[in-house]
This record gives structure tokens, sequence and C-alpha cells, in this order.
């Protein structure tokens, strides 16, 4: 790949996971439409994808993908149920795109869960990938692309989140800014402020996080998507970098000026919604003793490709810092 802005790389054999590579479970998840947006963390020296796959009646279920190398992953014949969701009050139409962190060695995962009255935050937790429990529904309000830290910062768990502030009349929901929430006990959720807004006229007017946080010496650092939207036919969905500081984790330090990833292959301009990458899981395989990035290690990035398929691109700590302090749009 050439140019200076183009550093990730595809994986050469992408998409790594399709809509034929799901088991069915009949009655209804046969023939599956799709499989996108996962979530990946690694587990017992294993990588682990939770994926967002979509049935023929555009139903979306969760379910599990491991992998020995991060690149071959073999969906299990499962779905990924989270005990006790059934007793929330309300219709909950659709639960998708998982952000996966460990915090003192049990896993949660967030995510947006499509109810009347709009999205909401869920969050659930497990020790082993087998059984999942509902913890509760923590947010209020429309709200998506919660990710929490992986680890508390001054005692407090801490989340960003995106309000979805602009509503097209009936049509599908977004938002322009990034807030930081706390909470102590990762149930009830305090919102301290925001923290990065979109661009407008450039390729981020509306944006979201991506993946968890990952802590770097030179401070947290984050994948968000943008969505250009005046381009009248279609949005066009990509993928960023920011870096907000390890101390107060409301102010950015560095904000890429291009986008770092975007649609370009053919399954990610030509699918169920055409012209998107939209990352929500990230893997980083080298940390110092202190729970830092390093800078040389290898970073993987999963994400889903024109709602449709998972697809993965490949970096580094360094490369993707060095997008970060570009020099911002002036
Ligand atoms: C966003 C979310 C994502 C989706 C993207 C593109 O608003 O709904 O889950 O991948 O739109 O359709």
């Amino acid at each position: 790949m050439k140019g200076k802005n183009s550093n990730m790389k595809r994986y050469s054999k992408n998409p790594i996971l399709t809509r034929n590579d799901i088991p069915d479970i009949p009655p209804y998840l046969t023939d599956v439409t799709s499989v996108f947006n996962p979530g990946a963390i690694k587990y017992n020296g294993k990588y682990i994808l939770i994926l967002r796959v979509q049935s023929r009646s555009r139903e979306t279920f969760f379910m599990m993908a491991e992998s020995k190398d991060g690149v071959k992953f073999h969906v299990l014949k499962d779905i990924v149920k989270f005990s006790g969701i059934e007793k929330v009050k309300g219709k909950i139409f659709h639960i998708y795109d998982a952000r996966i962190v460990e915090i003192e060695n049990l896993f949660y995962i967030m995510f947006a869960m499509d109810m009347e009255g709009g999205c909401q935050l869920g969050l659930a937790t497990t020790s082993d990938f087998k059984k999942f429990e509902f913890l509760g529904i923590v947010s209020n309000g429309d709200i998506r692309n919660g990710v929490l830290f992986p680890e508390k910062v001054f005692g407090k768990y801490l989340r960003y989140d995106r309000p979805n502030t602009s509503r097209k009349e009936g049509g599908p929901t977004s938002g322009s800014q990034i807030f930081l929430s706390e909470s102590d006990d990762l149930i009830h959720w305090k919102e301290i402020g925001p923290v990065l807004n979109g661009r407008f006229h450039y390729w981020d007017e509306f944006i979201g996080s991506g993946p968890p946080p990952v802590k770097t010496e030179q401070g947290w650092l984050n994948i968000y998507h943008g969505v250009a939207t005046h381009f009248g036919s279609a949005n066009i969905y990509q993928a960023g970098v920011f870096i907000t500081d390890l101390q107060n984790p409301q102010k950015v330090i560095a904000r890429c000026r291009c986008n770092i990833l975007e649609p370009r292959e053919i399954y990610e301009l030509i699918g169920q919604v055409p012209n998107v990458v939209f990352p929500c899981g990230i893997i980083v395989e080298k940390f110092d003793s202190k729970g830092f990035a390093l800078p040389e290690s290898e970073v993987k990035i999963y994400y889903g490709a024109a709602d449709s398929v998972v697809a993965l691109a490949i970096t580094t700590i360094d490369e993707l810092i060095k997008s970060a302090n570009e020099e911002p749009i002036p």
C-alpha cells in the first residue's frame, strides 16, 4: 500500500468471516444474511470475537468465534445468551455492536440495545466465555457506541459513549459528540462532559467510539468511526484515531487529520449498507509490565464491512500514534 495515510494493512485474505461461516441454528437462524461489527478480546491465549449475526428476519443475534492465530476463526454453533436479560421491561428489538474489555480478571461486554424510544447501552459479564450474565441497562436516553476503559482511572470506571442527537425523521440515528462518563459500580453512570466533536464538511462529521481505549505511554489511544454525510446519495463510514490524556481522558491531545481506513475494497463498498468500515474490536499483542501497549506491538483491528462481513486490518501502536499526530485540519 502506498502513501503516508495508509498505515493500516488489510489482511490479504479478507474478509475473514462471511455469512457462509455461520453454522445454521434452526429454525430461524439458517442461511443467515450477514455477520459484522465484532467485539474482540484475547482469553486463555485464544482470540475471541463476539459477532453480530443477522438472520433473514433481520433479527440480530450474538455468536462467538474463536481462533488460535487471530485470522482463521471458527464460529461456535450457539447463540450467546445473556442470562437475566429476559427480565428487562420493554421490548428489545435488537442487541448489537459488542465491545469487550477485561477488568480485574472479569470480561465485560457493552453493546447497543434498540428499544422503544431509542437505543440504550447494555452490559454483560463473563469469566469463561461460556456463561454470560446480563448486568443491566447502563444508560438512559438515546445513546450508542459505549466503550468501557480497560481499567479504573482514579478509582472510577470510565466509558466513552455517543448520545444520538440527530435523528432524521424515521431514519437511522447518529451523533456528533463523544462523551466521557464515570461510575462506581458499572451500573449507575454520571456524564462528565464532551470529549470529541464531529468535524462538519470533513470525513468525520458524525462520530462514535470504535473499540475500547488502549493505554499507551502517550495517552489513551482511541479508534473511532467517522461518517461523511455530505455526499448526497450515500454516507461513508471510515475509521480514525485520537489520543486522550492519561490523567484526564476528557482532554484530547492528538487527533488524526485523515481517516486511517476507508471503504475501498469491494467487500467494503458493496453490501447490505454500502461504503462502511466499522471497527469494534482491537487486539494489542504486546504490553509492558505496567500495562502500557508497546510502540512496536502489532495491533489487529476487527471491523464490519458494508454491514455484511467481518474484516481485519493490521498496524502497530507506533503507526496509530503517528496518524493521531498529523497536522490538524486548518
Ligand atoms: C451505525 C450502527 C452500526 C452500523 C453503521 C452502518 O449507525 O448502526 O451498527 O454498522 O451504522 O450501517
